[in-house]
């Protein structure tokens, strides 16, 4: 089989720029390991920036989200009993889009379906090979059958677990890492969410978030032990520990119900440098991670891909180099400022084990500094909608 575009990962990444690439004519062929089902069952992000919906636009895949997302012009943060807001139209002038990255998912693999893009599930033993050369090739199974695919390039968007980055060699490859000392304790309830915005908690319990994907449909985070697991958590035991993370205000008017998803996440700062090897491209999750805090990670991936999407249209239209070239150097420059705001916001809210006091007065002062300082609030807001592209 030959194509343009060889796209390693059925996750968003992926599928965005299948979808991207077919708008403008290039073809693509999806490999994922897993089946659609097992994608979409994946609970993940739940905030988009307006680049995102930019380039959902342009897949032709945002009347769903429109219909059915919630746009955000603000956010909270509270601390103890404070709580103060965070004016994204005031200070940035755009909103946040609030819509699950499921239902992004879903509305892409729905595209794809529709015009038979090309996609093959339960794929294994994925080799990519000649990446350096104009003519790269990936080797692969499908049940037991052997398969080959020729094309022009590869897009590594096969998540952190991938094989993409694993395909770079080590005395090329940068990585930077760092650990963060607690996870994140997620449900999924079938309640109104607590606030029509949300609310990131800091408490000398530790961090919470309220969130939400409709207005029946709830989604709670508590920072918690790494050494915890979702068995350990009762619903009723994580309703009353978020209830002490959040102002009394909110939590007297919390409505609990059950679980019908419960997940841990570790939290996490990584990113592979460079983005690209001769005519591999990483795009998302393949190449960098995020604590969640600042939900950055599906939207770094959007970025990754718009670059990715323009470079490769720029080749078939032009015949210009420039923009595959540069993907890596331009790409891992909003990476680092996704990364840099992912680290801040997430030491501002998290208790960490080994705070010193005076490691807790300085993150009650930076809180009141930013409840205080429009240019504290502004370089929030600017960095939570989404930096440009
Ligand atoms: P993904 O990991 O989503 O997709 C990669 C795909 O490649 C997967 O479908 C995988 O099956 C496939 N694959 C892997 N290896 C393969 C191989 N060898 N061959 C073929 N296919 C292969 N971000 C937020 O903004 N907010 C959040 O709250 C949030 N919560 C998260 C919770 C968890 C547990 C995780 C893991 C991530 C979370 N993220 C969150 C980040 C997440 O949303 C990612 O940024 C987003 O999924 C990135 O999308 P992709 O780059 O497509 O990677
Ligand atoms: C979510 O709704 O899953 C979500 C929202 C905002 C974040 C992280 C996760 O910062």
């Amino acid at each position: 089989m030959k194509t343009q575009v060889i796209i390693i990962g059925g996750g968003p990444s992926g599928l965005l720029l299948s979808q991207l690439l077919h708008v403008r004519g290039i073809s693509s062929v999806v490999l994922e390991r897993k089946t659609k089902e097992y994608v979409l069952g994946r609970i993940r992000a739940g905030v988009l920036e307006q680049g995102l919906v930019g380039l959902m636009e342009e897949a032709g895949c945002a009347d769903r989200m429109h219909a059915e997302g919630f746009t955000h012009d603000g956010t909270l943060v509270s601390y103890g009993d404070e709580m103060f807001r965070i004016d994204f139209a005031k200070h940035a002038g755009k909103p946040v889009m609030v819509y699950g990255q499921t239902e992004v998912t879903r509305d892409l693999y729905e595209a794809r379906e529709a015009v038979g893009g090309a996609i093959e599930f339960n794929v294994e033993d994925v080799v990519i090979h000649d990446t350096k050369s104009d003519a790269p090739y990936v080797d692969y199974t499908v049940r037991g059958e052997k398969r080959r695919i020729e094309g022009d390039f590869v897009a590594g968007c096969d998540g952190f677990h991938g094989v993409s980055r694993q395909t770079i060699p080590l005395d090329v490859r940068r990585e930077y890492e760092k650990f963060y000392p607690f996870g994140w304790l997620g449900i999924l309830s079938e309640t109104p969410p607590v606030n029509h915005e949300l609310i990131y908690a800091n408490s000398e319990r530790g961090f919470a978030l309220c969130s939400m994907r409709n207005a029946q449909l709830s989604r709670y985070y508590i920072q918690c032990s790494l050494s915890d697991s979702p068995e350990d958590w009762t619903d009723e035991a994580f309703w009353q520990e978020l209830k002490r993370r959040i102002p009394k205000e909110q939590a007297d008017k919390l409505v609990t119900g059950p679980s019908i998803e419960k997940s841990i996440a570790p939290l996490r700062s990584f990113v592979t440098e460079p983005m690209s090897y001769g005519r591999l491209f990483l795009c998302g999750d393949a190449a960098h991670i995020v604590p969640p805090t600042g939900a950055k990670g599906l939207n770094t991936a959007a970025s990754d891909v718009n670059y990715l999407y323009n470079a490769l249209r720029d080749f078939y239209e032009n015949g210009s180099k420039d923009g595959i070239n540069g993907y890596s150097e331009k790409a891992l420059l909003r990476v680092w400022k996704a990364e840099r705001f992912s680290w801040w916001f997430s030491s501002l809210l998290h208790r960490y084990p080994d705070q010193s006091e005076f490691d807790l007065k300085m993150q009650i002062a930076e809180l009141e500094f930013l409840r205080s300082n429009e240019a504290a609030q502004k370089a929030m807001a600017e960095n939570y909608v989404g930096l440009p592209y």
